[in-house]
């Protein structure tokens, strides 16, 4: 019987070992949410990592993207992985600092001054730091994508000047740092879930709005917005987030391939925004936006009266990860 056993557990040891590879892979349909339109960059994105999966595992990993937030916004998508509903979302870390405060590092106002600022941020060690904190939440991070740096929109008047800014009612992310940031220029900070931007912007219950160019013209807001400020407020990663849930249900293999996936996504989706975003502005322009430049000397008065935000969020978002943050960007620029 002793005998029998070990005979039986060698071979079906030697059968294992003799697999091939794909059986480590399953057939898997992952969904995944956005709150953009295809057109969107995280379209170019998502077709790439699809490819590479499909390569990969030999066709068994797809992707099932909803757009539009039509599995819900950013946050209720979030939730939904936290509870193992939902495999994946693509969204911006913003409307998550609820969930996980040290993400409101990267809504502080003026923090990149380029593309490639943040790049090496969320590329390097401190984008890992940030990743590192998530599975305590129920996600795992796979890949930072980009969204962008953001401008304000509005129906009332251009906005070239600080006092412009009196009094405009703008939307912004469900998050106090950009409340806070836009109170601090004096216009009405409304706090909104992005789905119900369009609509608000339509019946005039607010007057603006501020995002990147790409997503200004994917979503169509050029429809019920007159005027364009080039403020380059704030630049907001996308994250491509993974149910922890469901994640430790794959096996190591499904894992290294959407991860390494995520990645090929992740270039290709900056290369399309990046090069889309110049041809976006211009666009925009074309269909009647009136798009304002903000001088220098007027940047940096809004620069300086937004100051205040990163002293009184440094609590909330966490001393060491705002420190962390300072430190890394200090060494990049001194190179
Ligand atoms: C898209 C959002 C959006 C974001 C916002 O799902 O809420 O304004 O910038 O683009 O992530």
């Amino acid at each position: 019987m002793l005998k029998l056993s070990t005979t039986l557990m060698a071979a079906v040891a030697a059968v294992t070992l003799a697999l091939p590879a794909t059986a480590q892979i399953q057939d898997r349909t992952i969904r995944v949410s956005n709150g953009v339109n295809q057109d969107h960059p995280v379209g170019n994105g998502v077709t790439k990592m699809t490819q590479c999966m499909a390569e990969r595992s030999g066709g068994r990993l797809k992707l099932q993207a909803f757009w539009g937030g039509a599995l819900g916004g950013d946050l209720q998508a979030t939730q939904a992985l936290r509870s193992g509903t939902q495999e994946m979302v693509i969204t911006s870390s913003s409307p998550l600092v609820g969930i996980l405060p040290d993400l409101g590092v990267f809504d502080l106002p003026f923090l990149f001054a380029n593309e490639r600022e943040a790049d090496r941020i969320l590329d390097g060690e401190y984008g890992k730091y940030i990743a590192d904190k998530l599975p305590a939440v129920g996600l795992v991070n796979l890949a930072y994508w980009e969204n962008g740096f953001r401008n304000l929109t509005n129906s009332r008047r251009p906005v070239t000047r600080l006092e412009d800014f009196q009094g405009i009612r703008v939307r912004v992310m469900q998050n106090n740092i950009f409340l806070d940031t836009f109170r601090a220029v004096g216009s009405n900070a409304v706090p909104m879930a992005f789905q119900e931007v369009f609509t608000a912007l339509e019946t005039r219950a607010i007057d603006g709005q501020e995002n990147p160019f790409v997503t200004i013209d994917t979503s169509k807001f050029y429809e019920v917005q007159r005027f364009l400020s080039v403020t380059k407020h704030a630049y907001t990663p996308f994250l491509v987030l993974y149910s922890k849930r469901l994640w430790d249900q794959l096996s190591a293999q499904e894992q290294t391939i959407l991860t390494e996936c995520a990645i090929q996504g992740r270039d290709e989706q900056r290369r399309v925004s990046r090069e889309l975003s110049e041809r976006s502005l211009a666009s925009l322009r074309q269909r009647g936006m009136q798009i304002n430049e903000v001088s220098p000397q007027e940047a940096a008065r809004i620069r300086e009266a937004v100051k205040p935000v990163y002293e009184r969020h440094a609590a909330t978002i966490g001393k060491e990860t705002v420190d962390r943050m300072q430190a890394e960007l200090a060494k990049l620029r001194a190179n």
